[in-house]
């Protein structure tokens, strides 16, 4: 964190240049004429002029007003203008932002064109966006300069007298709603005055985005992983999130039940891609504009229907009954059409249907039906923002993207840089052929490592930092010299501060197909590596991704996820399938710089294939490693299927395979001896024709090597092996290390 403050200090250094914009009266009757405190040093003459920055961005104080460029509308129906604007200060409770990139949301657009009955003119528009904070206001505690925030129109002020923050029916808190729909901040007052003439422009959605910097209420600042790239998760701001939370907070669809989708927009999309992971059997996808359809298929829409393609005389509400009998059991309008509102709540099963409302209706337009509909069991329900609860949910939702569980790149048809590309985003969205058009209004800020990264330097990059078992789940990526391509690996780290010689670590490799995030979600090691107090290094199983010389193979024992952990020598692999030299000479001295780990107390262990790795690596290398241990290890590859498939395509043949096989290098070790713990599952599918422990067995014994082998009655070749002994291999490996 602390070298990510300086860097951005550093971004926003005192300039004690330029001439302050001559002080008018606003015009803006509505809006409060007090000149604030700001307002004074800005006629002292002390700020700043805007100064030429990538994508145009002024340099900025810290506590003083700041001078940059927003896209302001100036009324119904008229384009946006860039202008100067002043940003004063967070006032008490206020966070002031840097906007780091915006999408449009088709609300904004609905303001733009006059249909918002709240809409205020001149305003800044925009409220999906990814920020970074400048400054904050007194009494601010839940975010610093630095911090990685989205702002959200839904605050959460979390206080024990709001039934709103307190109940979990609702995220509809009101606390500041009433100013915020008039264009205001909590104390009745705006923030942003344009530079040529001082007038006061208003706020929208409690978060006026379409500015390179915006003050939010702290309780509409959602924060996030500083490893979250924000010109993807602004997304999360609105839109995207939405679809989301209709589908699994508002109605909670239910797998196995049928799903219609009316409007297929990024709100739409997202619905269709909650249904699917719902598990929903049947989801009908619907639109006018059919340029639409592939996207939603993408997603998990299994129909896709043009309403204006349907015979004449057959209504959508009719179609959809035609294939359903009853109707669908959850319906969404993602149109804001209250035609399409009924027809969503008409074709509703009868009996049990509910239909959402997620589309925001034109000023003066109303919804109709014959009560009939609700009579005969249809329910009509409507979302705002999904149901979730800002502060507390979307950083949640930013985690569970970071972690590739929720993609949201498809819903990104268009990127623009700089202020500018505001205009020719809402072109874009206009054309019929965009979902999400993310404006980038600044680079993003380099994400700031965990305490010690800066250590491993080069290319190191976090990509997610998450607490496990009151230690530290980190995973990160960086360009590999022995593999020429970019490598990624998982590391846990205890809590607390290192041992003096640096902490004791095991490196956990794991087998075929795998990466290294399998054994971090499913090996259970984290609450008993942060008790031992060890660090628990997770490789990937090999280089990987398009491209990738080797990795397509079509054979999922070869190439990507099945390196072997050996140096190929045949090409395509000899390229990037360098694992041996990967780990020994690069990973493990990054690690070790990176994160204090004592060099002199690694231990290894690893499954299946990662069994082997270590098995080998540990009687190739004496010394790497002060201690060893296996799960169900292809002990004697050279007499498997796999091993003799690898062998020969990575080496050439099947004899140069023998001096990476755990039988034949124990019987040649001449290194240190501590004992070596194997586990295997007797009921492993794989045991006699891959693994064949008791050939290492013998080995051993002809060797003299005291290797402690278990056999488990009943478990299989699974994650759920390892989990159930990582316990023990750890405390195998914290008595060695310790020794
Ligand atoms: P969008 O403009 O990108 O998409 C709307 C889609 O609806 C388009 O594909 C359009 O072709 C389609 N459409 C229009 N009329 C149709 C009709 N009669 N039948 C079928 N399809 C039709 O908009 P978006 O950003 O996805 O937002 C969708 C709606 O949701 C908007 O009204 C927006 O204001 C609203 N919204 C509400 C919330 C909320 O919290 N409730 C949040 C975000 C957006
Ligand atoms: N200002 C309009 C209402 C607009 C509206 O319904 N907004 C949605 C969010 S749209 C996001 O793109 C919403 O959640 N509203 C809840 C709220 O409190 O505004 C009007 O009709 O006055
Ligand atoms: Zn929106």
């Amino acid at each position: 964190m602390a070298v990510f403050t300086l860097a951005l200090c550093a971004m926003f250094a005192l300039r004690a240049t330029g001439e302050p914009a001559k002080l008018r009266r606003p015009l803006a009757t509505r809006l409060s004429t007090r000149r604030p405190a700001s307002a004074r040093a800005l006629s002292r003459g002390t700020l700043p002029a805007t100064e030429a920055a990538p994508y145009g961005v002024g340099t900025v104080t810290p506590g003083e007003p700041i001078k940059c460029r927003a896209a302001v509308a100036w009324g119904a129906k008229q384009p946006i203008k860039i202008e100067e604007v002043w940003v004063d200060p967070p006032k008490e409770g206020e966070v002031r932002v840097r906007v780091i990139a915006n999408a449009l949301c088709h609300t904004d657009m609905y303001t733009l064109d006059g249909e918002d009955p709240e809409g205020l003119f001149p305003c800044i528009l925009g409220h999906e966006a990814g920020a970074v904070v400048v400054d904050v206001g007194p009494g601010v505690t839940s975010v610093a300069p630095g911090d990685r925030v989205i702002p959200c129109y839904t605050p959460e002020c979390r206080r024990l007298d709001c039934i709103f923050c307190q109940s979990d029916k609702t995220n509809l808190c009101p606390r500041i709603r009433g100013t915020q729909g008039k264009g205001l901040m909590p104390d009745g007052t705006s923030r942003f005055r344009l530079a040529s003439s001082d007038e006061r422009l208003f706020h929208f959605m409690g978060c006026s985005t379409f500015s390179e910097f915006t003050v939010l209420a702290e309780i509409s600042c959602a924060k996030i992983s500083p490893a979250a790239p924000l010109e993807q998760v602004c997304l999360l701001g609105c839109g995207v999130a939405t679809g989301w939370g209709a589908v699994w907070n508002t109605v909670k669809v239910e797998a196995g039940s049928t799903v219609a989708v009316f409007g297929l927009g990024a709100v739409g999309l997202a619905v269709v891609q909650a249904a699917r992971i719902a598990g929903a059997r049947e989801i009908f996808a619907i639109d006018v504009n059919a340029a639409k359809f592939d996207a939603a298929r993408e997603l998990g829409a299994s129909v896709c229907i043009n309403p204006r393609d349907l015979p004449d005389g057959t209504s959508i509400v009719a179609e959809l009954q035609r294939r359903t009998s009853w109707g669908v059991d959850y319906t969404f309008d993602a149109t804001g059409s209250t035609q399409v509102m009924r027809d969503a709540l008409e074709a509703a099963h009868r009996g049990w249907g509910v239909s959402c409302v997620i589309g925001v209706a034109g000023a003066g337009k109303e919804i109709a039906t014959r009560p009939f509909q609700l009579v005969t069991g249809r329910t009509w329900k409507g979302t705002a923002f999904g149901g979730w609860k800002s502060r507390t949910h979307v950083p949640q939702l930013v985690r569970r993207v970071l972690s590739g569980e929720l993609p949201v790149h498809r819903y990104i048809t268009h990127t623009f840089d700089g202020l500018e590309g505001t205009q020719a985003a809402i072109d874009a969205l206009h054309s019929g052929d965009c979902l999400r058009a993310v404006v980038r209004y600044a680079p993003p800020p380099p994400p700031p490592p965990p305490a010690g990264l800066e250590r491993a330097g080069g290319s190191v990059r976090l990509l997610s930092e998450r607490r496990a078992a009151g230690g530290t789940q980190l995973r990160l990526s960086h360009e590999s010299a022995a593999c020429g391509c970019t490598m990624s690996f998982s590391i846990f780290l205890p809590s607390g501060t290192p041992p003096p010689s640096g902490w004791p670590s095991v490196c956990f490799l794991s087998g075929l197909t795998c990466t290294d995030e399998n054994v971090v979600q499913k090996g259970g090691f984290q609450q008993h590596a942060a008790r031992l107090g060890l660090a628990v290094l997770c490789p990937d199983t090999s280089p990987r991704g398009d491209g990738v010389a080797g990795c397509s193979t079509g054979d999922w024992a070869l190439g990507e996820g099945a390196s072997f952990y050996v140096d190929a020598t045949r090409p395509p692999f000899s390229r990037t399938f360098r694992m041996e030299s990967y780990l020994k000479d690069e990973l493990l001295p990054l690690a070790a710089r990176a994160f204090a780990l004592d060099s002199a107390r690694m231990g290894v262990s690893g499954f299946s294939m990662g069994g082997h790795g270590a098995l080998t690596l540990f009687w190739r290398h004496p010394g790497l490693f002060k201690s060893a241990s296996a799960f169900a290890p292809i002990c004697n590859p050279t007499q498997g299927g796999w091993g003799r498939a690898a062998f020969a395509a990575y080496l050439g043949s099947v004899e140069a395979g023998k001096a990476h096989d755990a039988c034949e290098l124990v019987r040649a070790y001449s290194g240190p001896r501590p004992p070596v713990l194997v586990d295997q599952g007797a009921a492993d599918e794989y045991l006699r024709t891959e693994l064949m422990p008791a050939q290492l067995q013998r080995a051993c014994a002809e060797a003299g090597y005291p290797l402690k082998l278990r056999t488990h009655a009943g478990y299989d070749h699974s994650f759920l092996f390892v989990a159930s002994f990582i316990a023990e291999h750890l405390e195998h490996h914290a008595a060695q290390l310790a020794s």
